[in-house]
């Protein structure tokens, strides 16, 4: 995948010793390069790099970031930017329908959302409204089986006919409606299209896009739009092909948002589409947002209370039991990729080592009072010193850990705010 060069551009970025005008300039070429080749739409690379460029030379350095933590944030916020809003869709009763051109993948992803909205809680069907393939019925019928999703269809009927008779007799509360494709968007098509929206008065109206057809995805959504009024996008097949860009800067170009993303023909290779982590991805930097679901649930199990730790209220005791659970989290490998510039650069060797440094953390905590862990204000000098003694660690390991719990908590107040935590990061370890 093309886009995958800006893991290596964002490497580079926080692996550079000085970042100059001249660093500036050639990242931007590396970042054009890898859009356009993921065929991002060639106006959106010229304003996406121009405001990379722009902001990186002439933004002051915040406190506390540095240089290449700045960068770093820049081209994150302004690809950001690129991608446009995801589409919120509230857990509750609702009529879908899906268009897009043939082979873009709407059997699939019916089944695909159907399984999306069951994982939730939520009872889903499908509605056989292809009635042009006649192999269509059957696919559908087989894939919703296999997956326990309810189907309505039947064959010999007309497509109107279907979906009047399913929407007459359906209880579950999510009905996705399943609709031919055809090579072209044709009159025929859009007539039907046409009818069956009418008909069902779908809450929404979703355009399967193939990640594959590049820049022509921007032609056929803006087609899609005019004939029916699309109000989301889902691209299909990001996992097969280099030119994702072309479907990503056609819903940005057209204003429609990217609901769902299917990276492969299996169910479960769908997502919702969620810009912040789907960039923080492109960039190697990790899924902040399931860092924080896996804290909070391990949060929960360890009693600690998930809200003071990510408001950036806790106490060192806190740390403690962040560490602890910081081990159930797993391989600690897998925990530091889900954090931003963790993940970027850091070797096998140097989690190995943090994970040591940890331990040293815990035994320096066990040398402390209840009064020392709840209130590490009062941590002085003298204190210092009895401590790195009284644990048989140095002075300087126990300012450490008591920077690490400063960080952190400024880190956590970032997360909270959902904003790129970059500044809490320089952890130290
Ligand atoms: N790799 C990959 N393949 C996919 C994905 N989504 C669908 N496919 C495959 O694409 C092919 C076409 O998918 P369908 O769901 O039949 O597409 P369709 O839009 O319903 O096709 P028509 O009904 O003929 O218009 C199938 O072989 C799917 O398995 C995806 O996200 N990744
Ligand atoms: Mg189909």
């Amino acid at each position: 995948m093309a886009l995958e060069a800006l893991k290596e551009i964002a490497r580079k970025i926080m692996g550079s010793t000085a970042i100059d005008k001249k660093f500036v300039e050639e990242m931007v070429k590396d970042i054009q390069r890898a859009l356009i080749r993921a065929d991002v739409n060639v106006r959106q690379v010229k304003e996406i790099s121009e405001a990379i460029k722009k902001r990186a030379l002439s933004e002051e350095v915040p406190e506390y970031f540095d240089a290449r933590e700045q960068i770093l944030r820049i081209v994150y916020e302004e690809l950001l930017k690129g991608v446009g809003e995801g589409l919120e869709i509230p857990l509750k009763k609702a009529k879908i329908m899906l268009v897009g051109l043939q082979g873009s993948g709407k059997t699939t992803t019916a089944v695909k959302l159907a399984k999306y909205f069951k994982d939730r809680g939520l009872k889903s069907a499908v509605v056989a409204g292809d009635t042009w393939r006649p192999a269509a019925y059957e696919q559908l019928k087989q894939l919703a089986e296999a997956n326990s999703i309810a189907f309505y269809g039947e064959k010999g009927k007309s497509a109107i006919e279907v979906v009047k008779k399913a929407l007459e007799n359906s209880k579950e509360d999510v009905i996705i409606i399943d609709t031919a494709g055809r090579h072209a968007l044709e009159k025929e098509l859009i007539d039907e299209m046409i009818q069956i929206a009418k008909l069902a008065n779908p809450d929404y109206k979703f355009l399967v896009l193939d990640a594959a057809i590049g820049q022509l995805a921007s032609k056929q959504a803006k087609a899609f739009h005019e004939a029916i009024g699309i109000n989301g996008i889902i691209i299909t097949k990001f996992d097969g092909t280099a030119k994702g860009g072309g479907a990503l800067s056609a819903a940005r170009e057209i204003g429609i948002p990217i609901a769902f993303i299917g990276a492969g023909e299996k169910v479960e290779d769908f997502e919702k589409f969620d810009p912040a982590s789907f960039i923080s991805r492109l960039l190697g930097m990790g899924d902040l947002r399931s860092l924080i679901e896996k804290v909070e649930k391990i949060a929960e199990e360890e009693e600690i209370d998930a809200e003071a730790f990510l408001k950036g209220n806790f106490t060192l005791k806190d740390i403690y039991k962040q560490i602890e659970a910081m081990n159930k989290l797993g391989p600690i490998r897998k925990v530091l990729d889900m954090i931003p510039i963790f993940g970027l650069g850091v070797d096998d060797q140097t989690a190995e080592m943090t994970q040591e440094k940890m331990k040293r953390f815990k035994v320096i905590m066990d040398s402390m009072t209840e009064e020392e862990l709840l209130n590490p204000k009062i941590i002085d000098s003298s204190r210092i010193r009895r401590i790195a003694i009284g644990s048989g660690t140095s002075q300087q390991e126990v300012r450490e850990l008591l920077k690490y719990y400063e960080t952190v908590k400024s880190f956590m107040k970032k997360m909270k705010k959902k904003k790129l935590p970059i500044k809490g990061l320089k952890l130290g370890i």
